[in-house]
């Protein structure tokens, strides 16, 4: 018998992988007769050199035995002649290398160590056995490059190989696959390797059918050849560098059902005539590339469809028709292209499955057509920023499924019929109807309930008259309130601190009147964290999407900012000194209103606060020394006031410029015109680490609370790019 080498872990984890019990383990090991029937002693040794390997065997030790028959150990299945055929250690918390070691047991046909935190590289004479068919390593730190094979090996019986979810780099093997004539599946999605697309399995393998290349660096063409591959099933490569267009020859590969290439960089016209040769396909995604031309007319005989997502691309002309013959469609998502005409030239009636429509940020004209109130189990509709007029008739209330819908930004007419008929629907979680129904009445009909389930309303950028309706106060899950860019006027309702979920109120740009409420000032969820038993705000799509490319889209979309935003109304009297109370608040904005008397000092208690705007107002006094504690507090602005006194210094103060202070004569600092008395002057100093840390701090914390949140996008990003 050889002496037991060290592990063979190659590369920089190599200090995991010292062996420490080795050269006991051979004097133990010669000692040892297998019994006839049981694992062999030689199979043993390998087993356990890979423990060895091991420096976190996750209590495997306790089972494997040096004395007992390794087919009864924990995860080790022997075949009938007593050989050990599987090796399953899936999600037991193993760390260290993967001894190449175990390519000595000649009958392991499965091994599965996936979801575990093994590093190192994958040893390649894992891959070349003549006996592993299944090999699972997925969900690990595996790292480093995958060498090619050996073109002299024999052919070898590998059918399935996921090493998704490591760190692998480098160029993916090309010719390795060459051997492998009984390959079914390879996923190598969420590394980083690079080079090109390897297409030579398609060539040596009959049976190849599944290729998942998602989330690397693949660069370079789709390669010829793809076609040949006459049983692939579903090739998925978005989230990579590729370039080109979809090659004639892809259109080859009839037995597709998942073509899934987003977020490349891909280009071209789709043709008509190709496109109708994959007829099998349930799940074409081509969103976030550079696509342009049409949607071809042959779509319609995809008869199987049942997700198409070519959002984000520059696709121009007019919906097919035919787009109503797919009548197995789930999902619809064309978002941000040049679409235009009437998009009611499909006839929505034959799409029963139909659960997510997404045509925003088009240019679609015309009325919504009633044909889509057929769709009942939609439950996302999003016609965003289009050139869509008229008015939503009853049958909408047929959507009893529905939970987001978002009509902002088209000519849609008659707010109060509108309201009123969606008051009805359940389910109804977000309604976006903000940039319609310019300069109506904003309905104060108290008949206006319902909207049980209402967590999102956006009505913002309407001109509306009239005033905030107590309607509003019935919708007791209400947790986002955007009227922004209305003329809405009259006082702040004092029911406001009724609405026990409320935390994200924009009433900004307004003519409000009156003094800020101390209501205002009692909010629940601006008081106390402690109101957690609330579902979170709405469930994005892009969850759907999670089971499509793999495509990693999911956004958080909890974590709203708490915001208070009454900027630019005609808010008189004073900032009430409880605003101190409103503990949670991220981010208050009293701009441009009449408020006067000094700044509350309770302000410096808003320990979270990131944004704070006073300015354009009447203020008088001192700005709080206390501000200069909030550590997060990155934009500030007290402008235009009538403040006196020096601008305290330190903390966050040292990164504002003079512009936050601005127009404030009786100001002073060394950075404003105004200098103060030496005495009470403070040489600005340079940024200190702890403010630097603070900074840090800063940026992760405003990424978590404002980088995140689809419907926070929905909401106020339409203010930025319409
Ligand atoms: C490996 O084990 C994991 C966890 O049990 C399982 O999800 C996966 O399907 C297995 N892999 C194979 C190829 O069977
Ligand atoms: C790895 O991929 C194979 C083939 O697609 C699959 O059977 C297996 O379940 C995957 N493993 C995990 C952990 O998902
Ligand atoms: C590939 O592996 C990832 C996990 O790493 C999984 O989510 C995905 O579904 C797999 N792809 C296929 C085609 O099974
Ligand atoms: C991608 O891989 C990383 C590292 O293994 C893992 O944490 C992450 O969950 C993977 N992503 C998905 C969606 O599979
Ligand atoms: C978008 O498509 C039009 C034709 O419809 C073309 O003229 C234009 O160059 C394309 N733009 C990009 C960025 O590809
Ligand atoms: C749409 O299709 C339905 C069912 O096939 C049919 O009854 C209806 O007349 C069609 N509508 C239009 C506008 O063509
Ligand atoms: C409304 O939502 C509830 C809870 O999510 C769900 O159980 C119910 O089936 C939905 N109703 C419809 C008509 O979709
Ligand atoms: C919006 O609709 C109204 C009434 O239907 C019409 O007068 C107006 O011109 C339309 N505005 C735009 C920008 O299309
Ligand atoms: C709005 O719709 C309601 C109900 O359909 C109708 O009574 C009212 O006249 C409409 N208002 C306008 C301005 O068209
Ligand atoms: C304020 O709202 C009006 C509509 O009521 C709009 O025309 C104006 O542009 C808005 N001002 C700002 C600064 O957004
Ligand atoms: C505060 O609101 C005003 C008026 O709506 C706006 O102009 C300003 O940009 C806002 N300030 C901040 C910091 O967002
Ligand atoms: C049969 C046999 O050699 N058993 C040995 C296995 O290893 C332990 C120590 O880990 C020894 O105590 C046994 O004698």
């Amino acid at each position: 018998m050889k002496p037991i080498p060290h592990s063979s872990c190659s590369n920089k984890n190599r200090k995991f992988c010292i062996n420490f019990f080795g050269p006991v383990l051979v004097l133990l090991l010669l000692t040892l007769i297998s019994p006839v029937g049981s694992c062999t002693e030689k199979e043993r040794s390998s087993l356990l050199r890979f423990l060895t390997g091991l420096s976190q065997d996750g209590g495997l030790a306790a089972s494997w035995q040096n004395s007992t028959d390794c087919c009864t150990w924990e995860g080790i299945t022997c075949g009938e002649d007593g050989a050990v055929a599987e090796l399953s250690l899936a999600s037991r918390g193993l760390q260290g290398c993967i001894s190449s070691s175990l390519s000595e047991l000649t009958s392991l046909s499965r091994l599965n160590l996936s979801y575990n935190l093994l590093s190192g590289g994958l040893p390649s004479k894992l891959i070349s056995t003549s006996s592993i068919v299944v090999l699972d390593v997925s969900f690990n730190r595996l790292d480093g490059e995958l060498q090619e094979l050996n073109s002299s090996l024999p052919d070898l019986p590998l059918q399935v190989l996921n090493i998704s979810s490591n760190l692998f780099t480098g160029a993916f093997p090309s010719t390795t696959w060459e051997k492998m004539s009984s390959l079914v599946a390879i996923n190598a999605s969420n590394n980083s390797f690079s080079g090109y697309i390897p297409s030579s399995f398609c060539i040596s393998s009959p049976s190849f059918a599944v290729l998942d290349l998602c989330y690397n660096q693949f660069s370079g063409r789709i390669p010829p050849g793809i076609g040949k591959c006459s049983s692939l099933i579903t090739l998925r490569a978005g989230q990579n560098n590729i370039i080109g267009t979809l090659p004639d020859d892809l259109f080859s590969a009839t037995s597709l059902e998942h073509l899934s290439f987003p977020n490349n960089h891909l280009q071209g016209i789709i043709d008509d005539a190709l496109m109708i040769k994959l007829s099998n396909l349930v799940f074409l995604d081509l969103g976030g590339n550079r696509f342009s031309g049409k949607i071809p007319d042959s779509i319609g005989q995809l008869k199987r469809l049942e997700e198409l997502h070519m959002e984000e691309n520059n696709i121009s002309g007019e919906l097919p028709p035919s787009l109503g013959e797919c009548t197995n469609l789930v999902t619809i998502n064309l978002k941000k292209n040049k679409l235009k005409g009437e998009f009611a030239k499909v006839n929505f009636s034959n799409l029963p499955n139909l659960k997510i429509l997404d045509l925003s940020s088009n240019y679609f004209i015309g009325t919504i057509p009633e044909s889509i109130y057929s769709c009942r189990n939609l439950t996302w509709l999003r016609l965003s920023t289009n050139k869509l007029h008229g008015e939503l008739t009853k049958k909408i209330e047929n959507l009893k499924s529905i939970t987001f819908i978002s009509l902002s930004y088209n000519n849609f007419t008659n707010i109060t019929n509108t309201l009123h008929i969606l008051k009805s629907l359940r389910n109804l979680s977000v309604l976006l109807l903000g940039g319609n129904f310019m300069h109506e009445d904003m309905p104060e009909d108290e008949t206006i309930d319902g909207f049980e389930n209402i967590q999102g309303l956006g009505i913002h950028d309407c001109g509306l008259t009239g005033k905030i309706p107590n309607w509003l106060s019935k919708l007791r899950n209400l947790q986002l309130l955007a009227l922004y860019n209305n003329q809405l006027s009259g006082p702040i309702p004092t029911w406001i601190n009724s609405l026990n979920f409320l935390k994200y109120v924009d009433i900004s740009n307004n003519s409000l009147t009156g003094e800020i409420p101390t209501a205002l000032m009692e909010m629940p969820m601006l008081k106390s964290d402690k109101i957690e038993d609330h579902p979170d705000l709405i469930v994005s799509p892009f969850t759907v999407y999670v089971g499509a490319c793999l495509c990693f889209q999911y956004r958080a979309a909890s974590a709203f900012p708490k915001m208070l935003n009454l900027g630019n109304n005609k808010l008189s009297g004073v900032i009430p000194m409880e605003i101190g109370q409103l503990k949670e608040l991220l981010s208050l904005n009293l701009s441009f209103n009449n408020l006067n008397e000094e700044i509350p000092q309770s302000i410096s208690n808003l320990k979270n606060l990131m944004v704070l705007d006073l300015s354009s107002n009447h203020l008088t006094g001192p700005i709080p020394s206390g501000l200069v504690n909030l550590h997060f507090l990155s934009e500030f602005n007290v402008s235009y006031n009538d403040l006196e006194g020096p601008v305290p210094t330190g903390g966050q103060f040292s990164t504002f410029l003079s512009s936050s202070f601005a127009g404030n004569p009786k100001l002073c600092s060394p950075m404003l015109e105004h200098h103060c008395n030496l005495a009470v002057a403070d040489p600005a100093s340079p940024i200190s680490t702890q403010q630097y840390i603070d900074k840090v701090v800063f940026t992760i914390a405003f990424v978590v609370f404002f980088g995140v949140g689809v419907l926070y996008d929905q909401i106020t990003m339409p203010r930025y790019f319409g």
